[in-house]
């Protein structure tokens, strides 16, 4: 037997155990390992059941993701045909999961007879995350193991699920304490299933899954969903392919499952997610940093200014069991930080999606105070307080002062440069950025801003701790807003100037949702402040001053008192949170293009698209250049996580490469020399950009 396998015989029951580390995913050699194990156990009259399971951390992570694209993903045996043949066994098979059983690893166990698990295990489908749809059995045995509504919830939301909510939904038979007792249970399990005599496969708790549903229960889920999967197939044919298990056979629910996932697998949406798969876990690989350098303990955190973004990092750290400080000057205020964190939580309990317990326990974590004394003993402080070069130097004067030696100095600056504020203090080497995105408690990417001094230490201790508060740490060098508020800056300049044009917010928005962004840049101003904006043009007036037209109608919209959502008016009218076109927008860009002898025009959606995603990505690739951002991959992660870009489009760089290097710059040199003054002076391509055009590259990569 290869090595893959652990093979072994208990008795009349063989074991055997799946060797592959890290996570036992399924790929070619291991299916046929599998496969030979359990031939073997078959055709062995000694053995009467047989028991899977996965050695290390894992049941099994599913398919191997990266054969996704290669021949190698339907190499024989292919998945779904010797899950089938382990469907079919004449002796019991019983899965004994521990770790992870995900995708094609829970496939693995729905195709067995019986199945165990400890209780820290988890168990789900989320192949929808990467594009795909579980194609090894998983849309057409879990409906009939537990139902057509909790498996078409369990697969469409890609959610793994705990041991005890697998045993609440049927979808194991057994808990069992802990991995050291799993294998004897099984093989205990086995025997009693043998003494009984119990089938090898017990009949479908839920042979007709969609028993008790509404007839449009399909069509009113796809109708309920609609707007969340905008664009996205593999949600669509997740849903056609449980409604196939619903109206057939078993068998011709998985011919049906085998044709959607084929469709899914080699498309474009799927190798996006895919890439972003692996984006994420090498974001994680930094230079200078590996699993031997030293980290810090962190137990404690602290937090400055308790306003909307610093209450939102507190909650951060709570929900992962870490006591955090809130730091105000004011009692005030900071009552307003501690009620409006309450506030969140209340409503989390509301929505049910935390007890009052939980509640309780979290809000105990987190202690307001006026006095930089109550942090002193921190191990990480984050400053959150107005975002003002000087005010935050003068925060870090004090930190310096009052903490601990070892301790973390954190600023969650936006643009800011961290090496200035770093240089305020005796020990810059502890100073780092860390960027959270609003709502803090809830955007996932957190930009951890490495400043020229900033020690591996400090570095590799906050990107575990970004894991530990279940953030996507992406590590950007410093510069004017770091890899994301830099790229947004050319970006939402020609969303505001072809406002200026001719174009309606509304139609500069339409053509960047329609492409799949959450929001268009302009409602994102509206709804992150037109003020705020426009205190970030006041910190750099020198480096815009050479364009009169920059982002004249929001400073024109600022000076009217018009910042945003919060005041009802912006580049929209409100009513509450529903945004209506605004006509005086209009006729005051009318007024101001006038001003500035800019002529007025009729603006196609191409070219909304062309000058806003091209100039997004050529700040991009010239990021990559000056080494701010490590590789594409990260920059895509920031645009994902933190910006609402599409995730089936893999980010702006792989976009670029999509749409092709030589498109992008001849539309960057096309716009250069249209827009006359304008053009020369920003439509500058990247020289990266022209140096991979020339070398016929496809891919975005650092020459
Ligand atoms: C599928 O099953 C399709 C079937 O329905 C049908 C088939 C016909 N493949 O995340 P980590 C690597 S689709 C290949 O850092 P953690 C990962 O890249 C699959 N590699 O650890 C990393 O490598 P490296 C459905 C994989 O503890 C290393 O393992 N399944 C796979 O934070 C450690 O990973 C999924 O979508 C894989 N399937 O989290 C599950 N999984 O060290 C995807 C992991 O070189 N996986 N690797 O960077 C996960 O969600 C997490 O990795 C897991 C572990 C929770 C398992």
């Amino acid at each position: 037997m290869t090595a893959l396998i652990d093979y072994r015989r208990d008795g009349r029951v063989a074991l055997i155990g799946l060797s592959r580390p890290p996570v036992n995913a399924l790929g070619q050699a291991l299916r046929q390992a599998l496969a030979e194990a359990f031939e073997q156990a078959l055709a062995d009259p000694q053995v009467q059941a047989l028991v899977i399971h996965g050695q290390g951390r894992a049941f099994s992570a599913g398919a191997d993701i990266n054969e996704f694209g290669t021949p190698a993903a339907f190499e024989t045996p292919g998945l779904a045909s010797l899950l089938e043949r382990l469907a079919q066994s004449p002796k019991p098979v019983i899965a004994a999961i521990s770790g992870v059983a995900l995708g094609g690893g829970l496939e693995t166990a729905l195709a067995c007879g019986y199945r165990l698990c400890t209780q820290g295990a988890t168990l789900g489908l989320p192949e929808t995350r990467i594009g795909l749809l579980p194609g090894a059995g998983g849309t057409q045995r879990l409906p009939r193991l537990i139902g057509a509504q909790a498996a078409l919830d369990m697969i469409i939301s890609g959610e793994p699920v705990t041991a005890t909510k697998a045993l609440e939904l049927g979808l194991v038979d057994r808990l069992v304490d802990n991995a050291d007792t799993l294998l004897e249970a099984a093989v205990d399990f086995a025997s009693a299933l043998l003494e009984t005599p119990a089938p090898a496969q017990r009949p479908w708790p839920h042979a007709n899954p969609a028993q008790g549903l509404p007839a449009d229960f399909f069509s009113a889920y796809a109708t309920r969903h609609a707007r969340r999967w905008h664009g996205q197939l593999a949600p669509q044919l997740a849903l056609e392919a449980v409604r196939a298990a619903c109206e057939g056979s078993l068998a011709e629910g998985l011919a049906k499952e085998q044709v959607l996932f084929a469709q899914l697998e080699s498309s474009p949406q799927s190798a996006a997610l895919r890439y972003q798969f692996f984006a994420q876990r090498e974001a994680l690989k930094v230079p200078g940093i590996d699993k031997h350098t030293a980290r810090r303990t962190v137990a404690g955190v602290a937090v400055i200014g308790a306003g909307t973004m610093g209450g939102g990092i507190a909650m951060n750290f709570a929900n992962a069991g870490i006591p955090v400080t809130l730091l105000e000057l004011k009692g005030e205020a900071l009552d307003r930080g501690l009620a409006h964190v309450r506030q969140q939580y209340d409503s989390a309990v509301k929505r049910g999606k935390l007890s009052p317990r939980q509640l309780d326990e979290r809000m105990a974590l987190i202690t307001g105070t006026l006095e930089y004394a109550d942090i002193a003993q921190a191990d990480l402080v984050i400053e959150a307080v107005f975002e003002s070069l000087a005010i935050k130097q003068n925060v870090f004067r004090t930190l310096d002062e009052v903490c601990k030696p070892g301790a973390i100095l954190a600023t969650n600056t936006s643009t800011l440069d961290v090496d200035l504020i770093a240089a305020v203090t005796r020990r810059p080497q502890d100073v780092i950025g860390l960027h959270f995105f609003s709502p803090a408690n809830i955007m996932r990417l957190l930009e951890v801003v490495r400043g020229r001094e900033t020690s591996a230490q400090v570095l590799a201790t906050t990107l575990d701790l970004a894991r530990r508060i279940d953030k996507i740490a992406v590590v950007s060098g410093v510069c004017f807003g770091f890899i994301g508020n830099r790229m947004l800056e050319p970006y939402a300049r020609e969303a505001h100037r072809l406002v200026l044009e001719g174009a309606t917010p509304a139609q500069v928005d339409g053509v960047l949702t329609d492409l799949g962004l959450a929001m268009g840049v302009l409602s994102m101003y509206d709804l992150a402040g037109i003020d705020v904006g426009y205190r970030v043009r006041e910190s750099r007036r020198d480096a815009i001053a050479h364009d009169p037209s920059y982002c004249k109608l929001a400073d024109e919209l600022y000076a009217q008192g018009h910042h945003g959502q919060k005041t009802g008016r912006g580049f929209y009218r409100y009513n509450g949170r529903e945004r209506i076109e605004d006509y005086e927008v209009v006729a005051c860009a009318e007024v101001l293009a006038n001003e500035l002898g800019i002529a007025r025009r009729t603006v196609s959606n191409e070219e909304i698209h062309d000058r806003c995603l091209f100039m997004l990505i050529n700040e991009g690739v010239q990021l990559l250049d000056e080494g701010i951002a490590q590789r594409g991959g990260d920059i895509d992660l920031v645009w994902i996580n933190g910006y609402g870009f599409p995730a089936w489009l893999g980010g702006p760089l792989y976009y670029a490469e999509q749409l092709g290097l030589q498109r992008v710059l001849a539309g960057i040199e096309h716009y250069r020399e249209q827009l006359g003054d304008y053009g020369q002076m920003w439509f500058q391509p990247a020289p990266l950009l022209q140096r991979l055009v020339a070398g016929q590259h496809t891919h975005i990569q650092r020459l």
